[in-house]
């Protein structure tokens, strides 16, 4: 870890203050992202909680297939897991999120959120607190903390840095959803997967017209390929294309 500059030097503490917090707890709330809830599940986050349970939040539900969201969350089910999927940007979340705490948690209700990078921790957080109280952005660990935000209604909520490291850097899938960041050199081969998957009779390097179309051109005409792939990234991640799961319930990530 030491050797990425990325990940700041706090996000080391992490494991211990969740060590040390989790007697605290009723339970953590991890939070995956629903096209892929299995792949940003952190591992050793499991260790670390102690006998607090976790529940898991599958965030931004809206870039993901409804029918296979549906699947994942009975497949949790099955497992035992208490699961539940949404769009932490709508009021819908909040109800969701607190509908299953109170469901399967006994109070005092004290939880946090965790997670891998750019999942949406904060705003689920903010979400749950009521107030623009915590920073969200797309810089991990934007978040300084831990402190404690106690509510009216008694729930008390642990405002963690948060942020934990991913285990499997390397998975592209990882890179698109922007939990691990794309180094240059690695953007053209994921837009070409990325194409792909919204066009599978075409052939990889189609994602190189679809950029001269746009016009995204360098002096003397020729096709800027870098600029284009940011920009089937960036598409991407806005759903622009259409809701897309990039993982199946028992399939091998
Ligand atoms: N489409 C969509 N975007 C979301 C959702 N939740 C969070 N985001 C965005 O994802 C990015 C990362 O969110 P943030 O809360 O900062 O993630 P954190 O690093 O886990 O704290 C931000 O740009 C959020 O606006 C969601 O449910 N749907
Ligand atoms: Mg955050």
């Amino acid at each position: 870890m030491s050797g990425r500059g990325w990940y700041p030097g706090h996000m080391v503490a992490t494991q211990a203050t969740i060590r040390e917090l989790s007697p605290y707890l009723s339970a953590f709330i991890e939070v995956v992202d629903a096209r892929a809830p299995e792949l940003t599940r952190h591992r050793p986050l499991q260790k670390w909680v102690g006998r607090a349970p976790t529940l898991l939040a599958l965030n931004k539900s809206d870039l993901a297939d409804p029918k296979t969201t549906q699947a994942w969350i009975k497949w949790y089910r099955r497992q035992k897991i208490a699961a539940v999927a949404f769009n932490a940007q709508t009021q819908e979340a909040q109800r969701r999120l607190f509908q299953l705490v109170t469901e399967t948690v006994d109070p005092p209700y004290r939880l946090a959120v965790v997670g891998l990078p750019n999942l949406g921790k904060s705003t689920i957080l903010n979400r749950m607190v009521g107030k623009r109280r915590v920073a969200t952005g797309a810089k991990p660990g934007i978040t300084r903390g831990p402190q404690w935000i106690r509510l009216d209604n008694g729930w008390e909520w642990l405002d963690l840095p948060g942020v934990v490291t991913p285990s499997k850097s390397r998975d592209w899938r990882l890179k698109l959803l922007g939990v691990v960041p794309v180094e240059v050199d690695e953007a053209e081969d994921i837009a070409s997967r990325v194409w792909v998957l919204y066009h599978p009779a075409a052939k990889p390097e189609d994602w190189v017209r679809w950029g001269q179309v746009r016009g995204y051109l360098r002096h003397g005409g020729e096709v800027d390929r870098q600029r284009t792939a940011q920009a089937v990234l960036a598409e991407f991640r806005r759903g622009a294309w259409g809701p897309i799961s990039l993982q199946k319930p028992g399939e091998v990530s």
